[in-house]
């Protein structure tokens, strides 16, 4: 078994996690923050045989897509009287980060 945990944008993981559930695929959202923009995405966890794997990770790369977003730098630490003015800088998000995990063992109890 394999667990796929998938950090995709919040405004695609509805639809993703619609699709996977008709596709027969169980899943769970998890609201995340990613570590850079500080941004609210969403983790979505899939437990799934190996061998529907790609089949999985097709229906990912379907339904997440790439945006590009503006970031604010943080300013440097500047001497005093120097002005600072900040230029934001383009940053590629998504579609979908993806991790393919062995599970060792799967219970339900
Ligand atoms: P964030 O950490 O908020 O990153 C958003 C986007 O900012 C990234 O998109 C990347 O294009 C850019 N970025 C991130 N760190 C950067 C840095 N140190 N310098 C310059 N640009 C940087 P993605 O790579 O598509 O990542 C989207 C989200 O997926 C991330 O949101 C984070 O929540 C997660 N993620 C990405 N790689 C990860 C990893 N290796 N481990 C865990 N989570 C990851």
């Amino acid at each position: 078994m394999k667990l796929i945990i998938a950090i995709v944008h919040s405004d695609d993981a509805d639809a993703l996690v619609r699709v996977l559930q008709q596709s027969g695929c169980r899943s769970t959202r998890i609201s995340t923050t990613g570590g850079f923009l500080r941004e609210g995405n969403a983790t979505i966890l899939i437990g799934t045989e190996a061998t529907q794997v790609e089949e999985v990770l097709g229906v990912i790369r379907e339904n997440c897509h790439a945006r590009t977003q503006l970031v604010s730098p943080l300013p440097p630490v500047a001497e005093a009287g120097e002005l600072y003015v900040p230029r934001p800088v383009e940053v590629q998000v998504g579609g979908a980060i993806v991790f393919v995990l062995d599970v060792e063992r799967s219970e339900r109890f």
